[in-house]
């Protein structure tokens, strides 16, 4: 593997392999990563690299764009029918630009937008301050409710009444529960907001149907393509038809510059891949994965925000277990598991520490695991926190989670 690198540059040949070794030897927790396939890799390294493509299909600014038309024009119609959206545009190069494209689509400087706080699970682009959504426009937020540590959605609307925004955000990064897309619908036309639903992490979800969908009621739905979707890195944004031409002008030329088109193809790829029979059956494992752990983990005693989860993720509040989001982070790493710690709804610890980790299923669920192997997952979890101070005990764990990457080779091809 990395032949020509390792002629070319040993140096980097050495870290994409070690890269590799890690990616196979440890369980990957973290819920916005995944592995993509060897197809969709093979297209991300193709000489679509090359080439420069301002513009749209027919209408570009360069010559010789006739093949990457071709692949920009199959990207957006694909997206366009897995997730049943009027218009789509695949050319942003992540989700924070889409973001911010979606933004100033529609909004001027100083305008309000109202979008779920990060503290509470929502994302730095819905307003943070320290963010360009933040610098840039008039960010409030809502919250969850602290008994149920979901969203209340009377309480939204009351916000959203008083505040008037222009834009309503829904869509988090560590958000555990459906989102109610009709709620946020309503209170959208009440108060004349548009109604933005940043999908990113559940996209696969919804695109295998086990998530509700936000494409009809929202008027612009963002997303990146390579979380719970599967595909390479990347933006996507789908919109209503009256909608797409203000989004059309802001992604180019208002926001960016010459399309990644070898990303576009590659993102064609992955939404021909996420309309297979067997993208269903992934997003339902990705599912009942994230249930089976979490249950197994509420009954070792573990906190889980809101009680329990609908989609890929879990919140693990572990400050009753006499831990930091931090040192939890640590231990897991210790035994062979990567997550990231993650603040909690009303966290008393700052970002940098956090009360609690977010554990997600669709990297081990790529990899074939299923429920039994996330039994045995919560048992490390569980005996890690149990066996702190015990190297031997995390010896054993780490070489148990050691076992269970083997038994689940990932890319097996590439050698
Ligand atoms: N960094 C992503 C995540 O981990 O959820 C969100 O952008």
């Amino acid at each position: 593997m990395y032949d020509q690198v390792r002629q070319s540059d040993p140096e980097i040949a050495e870290i994409l392999e070690a890269e590799l070794g890690r990616q196979r030897n440890q369980l990957e927790m973290i819920a916005s990563e995944n592995f993509t396939s060897p197809a969709v890799m093979e297209t991300m390294g193709s000489t679509l690299t090359n080439k420069y493509a301002e513009g749209y299909p027919k209408k570009r600014y360069y010559g010789g764009c006739i093949h990457v038309d071709q692949a920009e024009t199959l990207a957006k119609k694909r997206a366009m029918a897995l997730f049943g959206a009027e218009r789509a545009n695949v050319q942003p190069h992540s989700g924070s630009t889409a973001n911010m494209t979606a933004y100033l689509a529609f909004l001027k400087p100083g305008d309000k937008i109202l979008g779920l706080s990060l503290s509470h699970g929502g994302h730095l682009t819905h307003g943070h301050p320290v963010n360009f959504s933040g610098l840039l426009f008039d960010a409030i937020h809502y919250e969850v409710s602290p008994e149920t540590e979901t969203i209340d959605y009377d309480k939204l609307r009351h916000q959203a009444l008083t505040e008037r925004p222009k834009m309503l955000i829904g869509g988090a990064s560590a958000y555990p529960r459906f989102w109610d897309f009709e709620k946020l619908r309503s209170i959208a036309d009440e108060v004349d907001a548009i109604l933005l639903f940043d999908m990113a992490h559940i996209a696969g979800l919804v695109a295998g149907g086990v998530h509700p969908s936000p494409v009809p009621l929202c008027d612009v739905v963002t997303s990146t393509t390579h979380k719970t979707l599967r595909g390479p890195r990347g933006g996507l944004i789908l919109s209503k038809k009256d909608k797409f031409k203000a989004i059309n002008k802001m992604n180019f030329p208002g926001i960016q510059g010459g399309p990644l088109m070898h990303m576009v193809a590659a993102k064609a790829v992955c939404f021909q891949e996420c309309m297979q029979e067997d993208f269903k059956q992934y997003a339902k494992a990705m599912v009942s994965n994230a249930k089976t752990l979490g249950d197994a983990l509420m009954e070792r005693g573990f906190h889980l925000v809101s009680g329990g989860t609908d989609n890929h993720l879990l919140l693990v509040n572990v400050s009753n277990k006499g831990l930091t989001g931090k040192a939890m982070e640590e231990l897991l790493e210790h035994v062979g598991i990567t997550c990231n710690k993650n603040t909690v709804p009303f966290d008393q610890e700052s970002p940098f520490v956090t009360s609690g980790v977010r554990l997600g299923t669709p990297a081990l669920t790529t990899r074939g695991m299923g429920t039994e192997e996330m039994n045995r997952i919560a048992g490390i979890i569980d005996g890690a926190v149990q066996n702190q101070e015990n190297q031997e005990n995390l010896a054993g764990l780490r070489a148990e989670a050691e076992d269970l990457c083997k038994a689940f080779p990932l890319y097996p091809d590439l050698k």
